[in-house]
């Protein structure tokens, strides 16, 4: 039985209907698995919105440590930072807010950079090198939850800050609740 012109092009609205749902799934779906950050327990990640700074970005501005404990020793987490900007980022400084939390940078060849520290603990190393466009590096921090002591217990703050020649500093935070 052959289909009459009209039930032939029906049919042809219907593949083409078919066709642009199943793409517009694809993309979906691919966005859903880009957007998810493979190193963050799920159970501790806090949902923010990425840091900013110009061309200098961050997939997460925030991360919640969860309550933890000062016997159980140090803490850490890794940023996933990025130039998006079309330009080169020149590094610069990078320090945290206090000398119980240190920052390590691990650019895309590899090199390892820090630990940085917080400015007057210590000389303040500048940051060298720097990052082309669309490059990423990580940012491995370390809280140390003994380091102030017995009475460091309660909920903490921490910030470290990644300043460029060419951007505005960015600045990812920490949160925890430290238990003896
Ligand atoms: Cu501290």
């Amino acid at each position: 039985m052959k289909p009459s012109v009209l039930g032939a092009n029906k049919m042809l609205y219907a593949l083409i209907a078919i066709s642009v749902i199943a793409i517009g799934f694809g993309v979906y779906s691919s966005q859903q698995k880009a957007a998810a950050p493979k190193e963050v327990p799920q159970t501790q990640a806090a949902v923010q919105p990425a840091a900013q700074a110009g061309g200098l970005v961050s997939e997460r501005a925030n991360y919640d440590f969860g309550t933890i404990s000062m016997k159980a020793g140090n803490v850490s987490t890794t940023y996933r930072i990025k130039n998006e900007g079309a330009a080169p980022l020149a590094l610069d400084k990078i320090y945290t807010s206090c000398m119980c939390t240190t920052a390590t940078l691990i650019t895309a060849n590899g090199r390892k950079q820090g630990p940085f520290g917080m400015p007057g603990h210590g000389p303040l190393k500048p940051a060298t090198g720097q990052l082309a466009p669309g490059e990423m590096a990580l940012l491995e921090v370390v809280f140390d939850p003994a380091a102030h002591g017995p009475s460091g217990v309660g909920r903490i703050e921490r910030v470290v800050t990644v300043e460029t020649k060419d951007a505005r500093p960015l600045e990812l935070w920490m949160v925890a609740m430290v238990r003896p």
